[in-house]
């Protein structure tokens, strides 16, 4: 009984210690004050939205309770798609670094809040070692908030050729993340998810290179981003036949069920190619023979041939060819491949400065637009920015000016539904995985900025991450372990198993549909809240372009 009771007292002081630090406020949060829980960059603008009548404010020092600023709401404004009528809180003149929250008169009180400009370092953090511990064929390992998240080396068995004409022999298809909720390997999907994330890495380098991310691998000589990108390229380089096409995905023939994927034993199979992951592959290995090159030579060579390789059969064979996933049940991910012949072209081009890339992108690109809204079926907004940021000579200039406009056009689209929005959401679309499409337009925002340095731009970035992190209609974060009240029941087959299987951290859910009033933090819900690489890597894209310093300007 005594060492019962101490233990359960252990227990109660250590989740004490790991939660954040809203948890010790003694009043109680209400969640109509709606904000970004992860916090705020001291420069940068700070909004609340409030749904309840409120006209004055004030935001408090955590510690001693008392105001540091005062202030008199905006508003009501309508939000036309929660139908609320909606108050906003703006401070965004308070820049001391602290720990806050908003009081709101005759309302309450809000989540706890930092200033700081190393507000989303471990956010970033958390979102990228989400992709370590989303890998497949090794056991994985890492602690978040005091408790320990692992699982022992799966699907060291894939997979098998059957579905390819191989008869019932194996062909090394280990490695790589699994997908989402469910363990499958899907090549489309790493595209778009490779793409953003070696694109943060081409934009964002200097930030983010020296972020060290606890990975298991020892001595690469690569920094650690690169290497958690490079354990998908590894696994994707086993994905590509003799031919230079690349297989579709790897996966079982129906769904699995909600076990540890160390326990999920059934037969694993490698599907039919597609041209659309073809031409995937080829934009992943093209980028990442530029990007490694500097680190790793003989990968870099390796990577290019591969692409070369994708490249030529995508020459003979100029047809769109879905997979034949006759007889697999698990996600499809087949897509038209004019978007995804179009990214391969302009990294082809960006890498090896071959005029055949070249003629290929600009006739690919001629007339095109940015998308505001885009994903694993429409690539071509990473094709456009390649070409457009080339740093070579040879484009067509009445082409490069075409596009620049464009981008533009795409990005103040963008800041104007984040402008009509009541949460500031920079997106006007419920569907599907919407949060990563919200995620997505950053990608835009802050290519744009890099063109054109518009605050608005930088502004509707941190709005997009600041929906994400609290500010929307259910006041919650809608990333697992991270700020005020996140998702406990993702649609996770690490997090579903046991009844006290941990929500596993750093993932975007998926979000809200048809409707913005929709999502429910429910496990069996995998249409709402289920997480995916393809979400994580915008969000991990976001947040890189925040990341700072700790030792250029500590908070006071
Ligand atoms: O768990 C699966 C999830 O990862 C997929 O995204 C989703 C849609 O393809 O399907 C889920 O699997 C369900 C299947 O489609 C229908 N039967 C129940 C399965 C588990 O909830
Ligand atoms: O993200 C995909 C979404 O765009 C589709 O509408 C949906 C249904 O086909 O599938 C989503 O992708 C799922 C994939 O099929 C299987 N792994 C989990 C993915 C996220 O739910
Ligand atoms: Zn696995």
């Amino acid at each position: 009984m005594r060492t019962r009771r101490s233990h359960l007292l252990c227990t109660i002081i250590i989740s004490l210690l790991a939660m954040a630090p809203s948890a010790f406020t003694a009043h109680a949060v209400d969640t109509r004050i709606r904000l970004n829980t992860v916090g705020f960059l001291p420069e940068h603008d700070k909004r609340a939205s409030i749904a309840a009548p409120c006209s004055e404010f004030s935001v408090n020092d955590e510690a001693s309770g008392k105001a540091v600023f005062r202030g008199k709401t905006l508003g009501p404004v309508h939000n036309a798609d929660t139908g609320e009528d909606l108050y906003v809180a703006d401070f965004s003149v308070l820049r001391r670094p602290g720990l806050y929250h908003l009081e709101a008169a005759g309302v309450g009180r809000s989540a706890v809040f930092r200033i700081s400009n190393e507000v989303y370092n471990f956010a970033f953090y958390t979102a990228v070692r989400a992709m370590t511990l989303w890998r497949c064929g090794t056991a994985v390992r890492g602690t978040h908030a005091a408790t320990v998240y692992a699982h022992g080396a799966c699907h060291l068995e894939d997979a098998w050729l059957d579905a390819v004409g191989g008869g019932h022999t194996r062909r090394d298809a280990t490695g790589g993340w699994h997908d989402a909720g469910d363990y499958n390997k899907y090549v489309v999907n790493s595209g778009v998810t490779v793409g953003t994330m070696l694109l943060a890495w081409e934009q964002f380098g200097d930030r983010i290179r020296r972020v060290a991310l606890d990975l298991p691998d020892k001595n690469t000589g690569l920094p650690d981003y690169l290497s958690e990108i490079k354990w998908e390229l590894d696994w994707l380089l086993k994905m590509q036949t003799l031919d230079g096409s690349v297989y579709h995905k790897v996966s079982t023939r129906e769904f699995g069920p909600a076990i540890p994927p160390e326990q999920e034993k059934t037969e694993r199979f490698i599907t039919p190619y597609s041209s659309a992951a073809t031409a995937d592959f080829v934009a992943m290995t093209a980028m990442a023979a530029r990007v490694y090159e500097p680190f790793d030579k003989a990968y870099a060579r390796r990577c290019l041939e591969a692409a070369r390789r994708g490249y030529a059969f995508l020459q003979a064979h100029a047809e769109n060819h879905p997979a034949d996933l006759t007889g697999f049940r698990t996600g499809a991910y087949q897509t038209k491949d004019d978007d995804d012949r179009l990214w391969a072209a302009a990294e082809m081009w960006e890498t090896t400065g071959e005029t055949i890339c070249l003629a290929d992108i600009e006739a690919r690109g001629a007339g095109k637009k940015f998308d505001a809204n885009w994903g694993w079926s429409n690539v071509s907004n990473l094709g456009l920015l390649t070409y457009l940021f080339s740093k070579r000579s040879g484009r067509r200039t009445t082409l490069v000016s075409e596009i620049k406009a464009a981008l533009l056009v795409t990005a103040d689209e963008i800041v104007r539904a984040r402008d009509a929005h009541g949460y500031a959401r920079p997106l006007t679309l419920y569907y599907w995985g919407c949060n990563g499409g919200v995620a997505n337009t950053t990608v835009v925002l802050q290519s744009a900025y890099r063109l054109t340095p518009k605050p608005a731009y930088t502004e509707a970035t941190l709005d997009a991450l600041g929906h994400l992190f609290g500010r929307n209609f259910y006041g919650r974060s809608f990333v697992t372990g991270l700020g005020a009240s996140p998702p406990l029941h993702p649609h996770d087959r690490r997090s579903m198993g046991a009844s006290n299987a941990p929500t596993w951290p750093g993932y975007l859910v998926g979000g809200g549909w048809p409707r913005a009033t929709d999502w429910k933090d429910e496990a069996a819900r995998y249409d709402l809240n289920e997480i995916a690489i393809n979400w994580n890597a915008p969000l991990i894209y976001a947040l890189a372009g925040f990341v700072s310093e700790p030792t250029k300007r500590q908070p006071r």
